[in-house]
């Protein structure tokens, strides 16, 4: 039987916007939904509408306290703390609900698939990783990837993997489930010498009845396509394969395009396309099928984001689009009249993901990044 996909969706996920000028701008979603529905991507898809997560739900990551700032944070003029009204974090109003909802749609997409309803559940609203149980940061308030694992829990899951992909350190999640052998956290992303949040060394494998199951594959600076992918084969099917988790939860953050303004690693659309690709593959071969796909980064808003994530939703919903499809006038006629930005013209950026030409010299440290992940894990 061909898998069931449901897809979370309300129009209010615009709401997240930390400021006008922030780079994490909502416009980069409502792109997205817009130009999966104009290449039929989402045609006869029923969305499903999420409810802000409950106090009680929140509390299995966050504590009361950092409830009560996120609250009134907007109302307090001297500040509250936790992180918040930083450049990364300013305060806005309605930080809780907005932050709220994220959250409760990535419950909403673990719901579906606990239930049985669905073996592939998407909130690309979601992937907000480096919350901390009591503190803001990088851009999140809340950290709807633990929220949702953390409920996954509380059902009596017992093996969970969370693979990140984005160009970032999953530190929050990691942190969260730092000790817990239940949770396997895998976080590929660009290395802690060169990009904030500086963390994610292979050395940090978890601790007490959770060592081993914390995952670290830092890669240098200019990796592309065919550098990435290698990393990512040699290091997470194996560990996927070992621990078969019941849940496969990816952090799907499109910030490794070597468009984007935040961070400088090189892939392509269609390297991004391929990760997609491998994830799915993972979720049925290790996973029983059941895939949660959560967004994260990606502030290339008009050239990557909304191409990246609807090849993502394709994925999921195994309606793949092909690299070659132009885009729809519509769309382009639209998002050319938010920016002066020249737009791309098809679902490629014309890559072969198989076939990247790289310096030796990035080769000699991509193996030596997976050599130092693979004596950490495997000591
Ligand atoms: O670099 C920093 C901190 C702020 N400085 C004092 C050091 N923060 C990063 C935060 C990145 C958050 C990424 C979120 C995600 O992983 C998931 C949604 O993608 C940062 C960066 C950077 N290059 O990493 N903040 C900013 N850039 C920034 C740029 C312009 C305006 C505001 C923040
Ligand atoms: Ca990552
Ligand atoms: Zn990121």
């Amino acid at each position: 039987m061909s898998p069931r996909t449901s897809v979370v969706w309300t129009p209010d996920f615009l709401s997240y916007q930390l400021s006008d000028d922030h780079p994490l701008n909502p416009v980069r979603l409502d792109l997205t939904m817009r130009l999966a529905t104009q290449l039929g991507v989402l045609d006869g898809v029923e969305t499903l509408a999420p409810e802000p997560a409950t106090d009680e739900d929140l509390t299995r990551v966050h504590t009361p306290s950092y409830l009560t700032a996120v609250r009134s944070a907007p109302h307090e003029p001297w500040g509250v703390g936790h992180g918040l009204g930083t450049d990364d974090n300013p305060i806005f109003l309605g930080m809780h609900e907005a932050s709220a909802l994220i959250a409760g749609g990535s419950v909403l997409a673990a719901r579906a698939i606990a239930e049985g309803r669905a073996d592939r559940a998407v909130n690309l609203a979601g992937g907000l990783h480096h919350a901390m149980a009591d503190r803001a940061a990088g851009f999140c308030v809340y950290n709807d990837c633990s929220v949702a694992i953390a409920w996954l829990l509380e059902q009596g899951y017992e093996r969970i993997a969370y693979v990140d992909v984005d160009v970032h350190h999953g530190d929050g999640v990691q942190a969260a489930f730092y000790d817990d052998p239940r949770v396997m956290t895998i976080s590929m992303h660009q290395h802690p010498l060169t990009l904030w949040p500086g963390t994610g060394w292979p050395g940090e494998y978890g601790k007490g009845d959770g060592a081993g199951y914390a995952v670290n594959v830092p890669l240098p600076p200019g990796t592309g396509d065919a550098g990435w992918l290698r990393a990512f084969h040699a290091v997470v099917p194996s560990l996927l394969e070992s621990f078969r988790p019941q849940v496969l939860v990816t952090e799907c953050g499109a910030d490794t395009h070597s468009d984007d303004p935040l961070a400088n690693l090189e892939l392509s659309i269609d390297g991004q396309r391929a990760i997609y690709h491998s994830l799915r593959d993972l979720a049925e071969r290790t996973a029983g099928g059941k895939w949660l796909v959560l967004g994260g980064g990606g502030y290339s808003l008009f050239r990557v984001v909304p191409r990246s994530w609807t090849h993502l939703l394709a994925t999921a919903l195994d309606r793949d689009v092909d690299p070659a499809r132009p885009l729809p006038a519509d769309w382009v006629a639209h998002a050319a009249g938010l920016t002066r930005h020249p737009l791309p013209t098809a679902m490629t950026d014309g890559h072969d993901p198989s076939f990247t030409p790289w310096g030796d010299d990035v080769a000699e440290r991509v193996d030596s990044a997976i050599l130092e992940t693979r004596r950490a894990v495997f000591p």
